[in-house]
């Protein structure tokens, strides 16, 4: 009798041990500060893994880039410093050019299209963060990228020797092929970068500059709609591996939940956001005829480089992009 009670008890213990030792914390680093909208689509991300798996997956956002900073958070979830996290995707392109097909100036540059470039880029990047031991959940645009400065701009000429700040490879490269000076800066430094003159200009959707508060050094924006990059979800394979069958079902729900909300943001945010540079006094508008023509041209050398760069993987996903529109 004593014995089995002593097995009882023991029995009891391993089950309440076993129960708190599944109640796993996953950390979430992103790169973009608490108040823009994908952090605040990340933390409505997290909050549902957590409430739909009973509490036995918590995950925890860390944004601004306050865990990793942004240059660092995919390696970090590959190598299982962090369980999950957020990531510009054409960050990537350096590594593999495929990664940048979202950052191609004028391939896509409106919501409908950017939508219609994921749908034929996805199964190529969800196989290649596969092979880098990541598994892709979900992705949400930026609204369209277009050019601020700190003066009037009419042309690519009015361009040369501006410092400008990149986020991608692509950027820096249209910094090389307009003039300008490239600096690389993570969107949550870019208000310090500005104020002290490292950088004066950018290309960046009205979003940044509305969370930034670039009207306290910048002066005009122009609505250049160059193209729509992606932020992403990624997770790592082993610790998705780790993850139950039902556990993996409300992830993917509140991925998918996520896309759509994100994406939702995304639209209702451009406008909100260009009205808010223009209250806070920036003169915000189209470019003019010359400076566009100037930059579509830019934009055909670009890709030109690009599908070089991005051989046969990157050919087939702008190949199945145009035989959809
Ligand atoms: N904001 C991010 C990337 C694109 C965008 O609109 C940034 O400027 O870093």
């Amino acid at each position: 009798m004593k014995t089995f009670s002593k097995l009882l008890a023991a029995t009891a213990l391993t089950a309440v041990w076993s129960t708190g030792a599944l109640a796993e914390k996953w950390d979430m680093p992103m790169a973009y500060s608490a108040t823009n909208f994908h952090s605040a689509t990340g933390a409505e991300f997290a909050k549902c893994v957590t409430t739909g798996t009973g509490g036995s997956i918590e995950i925890v956002t860390h944004p601004s880039g306050s865990l990793f900073k942004g240059g660092d958070i995919k390696r970090a979830i590959q190598t299982g410093q962090a369980q999950i996290g957020e990531r510009l995707l054409s960050g990537h392109q350096n590594e593999n050019a495929v990664f940048g097909v979202d950052s191609l100036p004028f391939l896509a540059s409106s919501f409908e299209d950017a939508a219609k470039l994921w749908k034929a880029a996805k199964p190529t990047m969800t196989k290649l963060l596969d092979a880098q031991n990541l598994v892709l959940l979900y992705a949400v645009p930026w609204p369209p990228q277009g050019l601020y400065f700190k003066k009037e701009v009419g042309s690519v000429a009015d361009m040369k020797g501006i410092k400008f700040r990149s986020y991608n490879s692509a950027t820096a490269r249209l910094a090389e092929l307009t003039g300008m000076l490239p600096v690389q800066i993570e969107a949550a430094e870019i208000s310090q970068a500005f104020a002290t003159g490292v950088a004066e200009s950018m290309i960046s959707s009205g979003a940044t500059g509305y969370d930034r508060k670039v009207w306290e050094s910048l002066t005009h924006f122009y609505e250049v709609d160059s193209w729509l990059p992606r932020n992403y979800v990624m997770v790592n394979k082993d610790i998705w591996n780790g993850a139950s069958d039902a556990n993996k079902n409300v992830i993917k729900g509140c991925a998918e939940l996520a896309e759509y909300a994100g994406t939702w943001r995304a639209v209702e945010y451009t406008q909100f956001t260009l009205k808010g540079l223009r209250a806070g006094g920036m003169t915000v508008g189209p470019a003019s005829e010359k400076l566009t023509k100037e930059l579509k041209d830019i934009g055909v050398t670009m890709t030109t480089e690009w599908l070089e760069k991005a051989g046969a993987d990157g050919k087939a996903i702008v190949d199945a992009y145009h035989a959809m529109k």
